[in-house]
């Protein structure tokens, strides 16, 4: 089994176990889930910089990235710094996050905020809703077609928007489809962890002019950007690269100016 798999097969677990202690109709009572989201995507178009700034603890191929800040302070770091979207990690085993990080984020700033899961159940959805999100992460190497397809409208009925994450060409042209609205290409390969910018460099031309483009991973130099962005990126994910200092908002305003 490859770390993906693993994950997802705890991931299962974890949805099965908790769907039996919080119904939907309690997610659906969260003073959150009525709100007006807040679109990435627009603050994508009207940026020049593209930066979606993450909090991340850990990561099975980083292990210990950062564990001593506060994801709020954080939150308020990246708002201040301008950046167009904060992604919060929401997985606790492998990545060290939770819901309540997302819940407290969305209490800190007005950034549009991407739930960063492993979704694999319609649940999941229903709970980045209550918890504060405004964007959802689907991951192509780990849904069908038909997932990604159900998965993705039922984030539309709740005016969430869709980022699509796709790694090879497969997995792109398995997953195109309207009702997506950001497509992300890592640049990390999740089962082996290898880093290549090459990945969104190739994966370019095949993506449709409809879906904003993100790059994910491995982004640690404006250099990457400048690279990046005539290929028709105006998106760009970084995690460890602000993580990994003291004061993630500060590095990522250094990073913008
Ligand atoms: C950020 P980095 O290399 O800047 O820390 O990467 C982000 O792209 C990465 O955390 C990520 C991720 C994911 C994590 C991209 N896709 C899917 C978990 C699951």
């Amino acid at each position: 089994m490859d770390i993906l798999q693993k994950i997802v097969a705890d991931k299962r677990r974890e949805v099965a176990l908790k769907k039996q202690l919080i119904p939907i109709s309690q997610l659906e009572q969260s003073i959150l889930f009525e709100r007006k989201t807040i679109s990435l995507v627009k603050n994508l178009q009207n940026s020049k910089s593209g930066i979606i700034a993450e909090h991340k603890r850990r990561s099975p191929s980083k292990h210990m990235i950062n564990d001593s800040l506060n994801v709020f302070d954080v939150a308020q770091g990246y708002e201040k710094a301008s950046v167009c979207g904060m992604s919060v990690l929401t997985d606790s085993k492998y990545f060290g996050g939770s819901l309540d990080d997302l819940l407290l984020a969305r209490a800190s700033c007005n950034l549009p905020l991407l739930r960063k899961e492993f979704i694999i159940d319609g649940y999941q959805i229903l709970e980045a809703k209550a918890y504060g999100a405004d964007v959802i992460l689907l991951i192509a190497a780990i849904l069908t077609p038909a997932e990604i397809k159900e998965f993705s409208e039922l984030a539309k009925s709740l005016n969430l928007e869709v980022l699509l994450e796709v790694h090879n060409e497969e997995e792109l042209q398995k997953s195109i489809m309207p009702s997506l609205d950001l497509l992300g290409v890592n640049n990390r390969n999740l089962k082996t962890f290898e880093v290549s910018l090459e990945t969104s460099i190739t994966l370019s031309s095949l993506i449709p002019d409809d879906f904003m483009k993100v790059s994910e991973s491995g982004i640690s130099s404006t250099g990457a950007i400048k690279i990046l962005k005539p290929y028709g990126y105006k998106g760009f994910l970084i995690g460890e690269n602000f993580m990994r200092t003291d004061n993630p908002g500060e590095s990522a305003k250094n990073f913008i100016s």
